[in-house]
């Protein structure tokens, strides 16, 4: 359906890397509509609610001093599809496995420092937008462009 969402973050990187512009434009110049937006700085419970699946992983403690080590852009998108093909516009977890065209495969090279994240299904992405936003941060409004996005 059209009113999909999925849960986009810039991770430290890739705010410090000044690449917020480039990221925001590959979802609304895809057709996606923004529906919540906010810089802020993630702190342990967050991410380990958040990375809840992640947390005995040898990574992990890594995965969290990178995540605080600067302001994410936390971000929600709505539209057909979202949370997939945010995943392809991200490209794989490994920026050295992503295709050239994706985020990732244009802006990154280690795993530690893949400079986004995305919802890997519509379950999670109900989870994470439900962590990092009050549901009135969450904007009601009719985009202009629907209906040449939409058939
Ligand atoms: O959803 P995605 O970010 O693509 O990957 P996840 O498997 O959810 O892992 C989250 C995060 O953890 C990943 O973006 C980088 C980091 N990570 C890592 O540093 N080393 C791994 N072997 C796996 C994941
Ligand atoms: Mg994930």
């Amino acid at each position: 359906s059209q009113n999909e969402r999925t849960f986009i973050a810039v991770k430290p990187d890739g705010v410090q890397r000044g690449l917020v512009p480039e990221i925001l434009s590959r979802f609304w110049n895809k057709g996606y509509k923004l529906v919540a937006i906010k810089l802020t700085l993630a702190n342990e419970d967050l991410l380990r609610e958040h990375y809840a699946d992640l947390t005995s992983k040898p990574f992990f403690p890594s995965l969290l001093s990178y995540m605080l080590s600067g302001p994410v852009l936390a971000t929600v998108w709505e539209g057909k599809d979202v949370v997939k093909q945010g995943r392809v516009l991200l490209g794989a977890t490994n920026p050295l496995a992503s295709a050239p065209g994706t985020i990732r495969g244009d802006f990154a090279v280690d795993m530690g420092r893949n400079i986004i994240h995305g919802s890997d299904s519509v379950e999670s992405a109900e989870k994470e937008i439900g962590l990092w936003f009050k549901k009135e941060e969450l904007v009601d409004y009719k985009p202009t462009l629907t209906s040449w996005i939409y058939e």
